[in-house]
């Protein structure tokens, strides 16, 4: 009866909850799905979630988060734009007594008692599968490989850098030869591809793109292909997220593989949330979420079918 009555509070509890979600922008295909399934999922649990656009500005996160407090909402939802930089504004929201859930990026460990729980994947993990995948793919084969780096400062760019190298040290076979950021985003994708394939000989020299993105990667399969090469055959390509165009690309055989990420954060979030307002339960200081592998011989278009409609 308890468990019931438990249970009963927590959706009366959450029926009032008013949400204030500081999402960063529309940058990615991800990105707009994460922002279409948190409002779902609010609405799912009868909580009012109030989304402030920053248009990738980390002012702009700052501002909303302030209007957020002074609005008084029951809990504050940050997807930051990168990993520094937020102490006042979230010591602001402690002060106010208002808990706050990272999604989807990290921040600083120095800022870890300034929120209450971060739902995000492990990305350093994300970029190790990515890097394994290569050198299982490659074998002895000398491959050099450019990377696409999402927005810099971000955590997940950090991230996923540092675990594809991981994933390819010691291979002397494989070497990283240009890294730049394409901010996560299709347009900037492309023309960094671009920059690369003139810099590597008309792409002669790149056995390998990796992006810490789909998005870019789509602008870059764009690049090669205006280039004359072919994605997926003369180069290779990995990368994060497992967007619906990435296996639009995959059955194409213009895409080789993909680490998929979920974009529903925020049930994870709420459903901590709830219970913390409901009955004091304080949750862990990491909910993860899943990393999964996808390469071609994963039937990509049936992926692509059941992805869409997903917020995608
Ligand atoms: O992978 C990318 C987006 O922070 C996990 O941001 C997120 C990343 C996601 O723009 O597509």
């Amino acid at each position: 009866a308890s468990a019931i009555a438990g249970a009963m509070s927590a959706n009366a509890q959450a029926k009032d909850l008013t949400v204030g979600f500081s999402q960063i922008g529309s940058e990615s295909g991800w990105r707009a799905a994460e922002t279409t399934v948190s409002k779902s999922e609010a609405k799912r649990r009868n909580v009012t979630l109030k989304i402030a656009d920053a248009q990738q500005k980390q002012e702009n996160q700052i501002k909303a988060i302030r209007s957020f407090i002074a609005q008084g909402v029951d809990a504050v939802f940050l997807a930051p734009v990168v990993s520094t930089g937020w102490d006042s504004v979230l010591k602001e929201a402690k002060e106010a007594k208002i808990p706050v859930v990272l999604l989807d990026r990290d921040i600083d460990p120095a800022g870890k008692d300034l929120y209450l729980t971060a739902v995000t994947s492990d990305s350093v993990h994300e970029g190790k599968v990515a890097g394994d995948w290569l050198v299982k793919t490659v074998g002895s084969k000398p491959c050099n490989v450019v990377e696409l780096q999402g927005t810099v400062g971000a955590s997940v760019a950090t991230n996923r850098k540092k675990g594809f190298e991981n994933g390819i040290a010691g291979q002397a076979n494989i070497k990283l030869v240009r890294s730049q950021t394409g901010d996560f985003t299709r347009a900037k994708g492309k023309e960094v591809m671009e920059s690369f394939i003139k810099a590597e000989g008309g792409g002669k020299s790149i056995c390998a793109v990796y992006a810490h993105n789909d998005d870019m990667m789509v602008g870059a399969i764009q690049a090669m292909k205006e280039a004359g090469l072919k994605p997926g055959k003369d180069i290779l390509t990995v990368s994060i997220d497992a967007v619906p165009d990435i296996f639009k690309a995959m059955a194409a055989g213009e895409a080789n593989a993909t680490v998929e990420l979920t974009p529903n954060m925020a049930g994870p979030a709420l459903d901590a949330l709830v219970a913390y307002k409901a009955k004091g339960t304080v949750p862990p200081k990491w909910i993860q979420t899943e990393s999964k592998l996808y390469t071609a011989s994963d039937n990509p278009k049936a992926i692509y079918d059941s992805k869409k409609g997903l917020g995608y």
